[in-house]
């Protein structure tokens, strides 16, 4: 028995000893840490993009650049981030523009219903339109990649077969998503996602206004049962980075982080696509969840409910210099690209 401690002993010392070695070599291999903040769960899809992002950066630049990521606001929550990351309390964070409403005149354009059936369209064409204008609203920042959600959807207690349904119903969503729910006769209520499950619990809402892969992500198929499809607007997202960390790094890591922004957007467009798939049927699986299309005169109706925001975002984001014509028909132009 003692030899055996004897050598149990050794052993564990070495090994503390190997470890500590190569935690060593880990450490001074990296000579630059960044640290990523983001709002959601770590199960949710801007979490595993995140994810998919640092492993890329670290294998890319061969381990000089190691990222520190912080999901389920850890380091900054939906709401501070966008400050947070521009004080550099973070170097880098996931913001979902819908939580901050006025402040991308332009991007929000994509918060509009405007006809996307995917997050890899979707994501691609925003990517593009943020590429080809360059928007001011993002000045304080480098901003790595941007994304969407799929199209939304209405994931509720108790069933929603037709526009009367939604009569008064007080739903969760954010930004303009809020407003399309207005329009539609129910009663919004916006809040993060991250939110959204204590509000749900609490019966302070009776569903929520989003893609569907949250069914399984956190866990709403087992309370909301009833899951109306209705496609409309995805959820922009951006990854920003601070202004001073960007330039502090050197131009090798620069390209690579530029060269990741597509691969990136059209990388989460695919996982968040093949994702709802999957959510979906496991949801139908676990919950029995009733799956409900409206009809075709309630979806024509809310595309007519529904037009009179895009001219509302016209007119708001010509207020603040957005050539607003431009910016649709070049998300248009994309739309149709991506979408073939
Ligand atoms: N629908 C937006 C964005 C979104 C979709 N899925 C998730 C998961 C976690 C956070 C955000 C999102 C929203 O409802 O906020």
């Amino acid at each position: 028995m003692m030899r055996t401690g004897k050598v149990t002993g050794i052993l564990t010392v070495l090994m503390f000893c190997v470890s500590l070695l190569g935690s060593f070599a880990v450490a001074s291999a990296a000579e630059i840490s960044l640290s990523y903040a983001n709002f959601p769960p770590a199960k949710t899809f801007p979490c595993i993009q995140m994810e998919r992002w640092k492993q890329e950066v670290e294998k890319r630049t061969g381990g000089k650049v190691q990222v520190q990521t912080y999901p389920g606001s850890t380091l900054l929550g939906a709401k501070n981030t966008l400050r947070g990351v521009m004080q550099g309390q973070a170097d880098i964070g996931c913001i979902s523009l819908a939580y901050h409403p006025g402040v991308f005149p332009l991007c929000s354009v994509f918060e509009l219903p405007l006809g996307f059936t995917s997050s890899y369209s979707a994501s691609l064409a925003l990517w593009d339109l943020y590429n080809k204008f360059q928007p001011k609203e993002f000045r304080k920042f480098k901003v790595l990649t941007m994304f969407a959600s799929a199209p939304s959807n209405l994931m509720t207690k108790q069933p929603v077969r037709s526009l009367a349904d939604l009569n008064g119903l007080e739903l969760r969503a954010s930004g303009i998503l809020s407003k399309i729910l207005e329009s539609l006769g129910a009663t919004p209520v916006s809040m993060p996602m991250s939110a959204t499950p204590e509000a749900l619990q609490k019966g302070v809402v009776k569903g929520l206004f989003s893609s569907f892969e949250v069914l399984k992500d956190l866990n709403f198929a087992e309370i909301c049962r009833y899951e109306t499809e209705t496609n409309t607007a995805v959820y922009p997202f951006a990854i920003i980075m601070n202004r001073n960390s960007w330039n502090a790094l050197p131009d090798d890591v620069k390209k690579v982080l530029n060269d990741l922004g597509r691969e990136q957007a059209e990388w989460t467009g695919k996982y968040m696509d093949q994702h709802v798939k999957d959510s979906l049927a496991w949801a139908k699986d676990k919950y029995s969840i009733e799956m409900i299309k409206m009809s075709e005169a309630d979806m024509k109706t809310i595309k007519e409910k529904t037009l009179p925001l895009i001219e509302d975002w016209k007119k708001k984001a010509a207020a603040k210099g957005v050539d607003a014509d431009a910016v649709l028909s070049e998300v248009e132009a994309s739309r149709v690209k991506y979408e073939k």
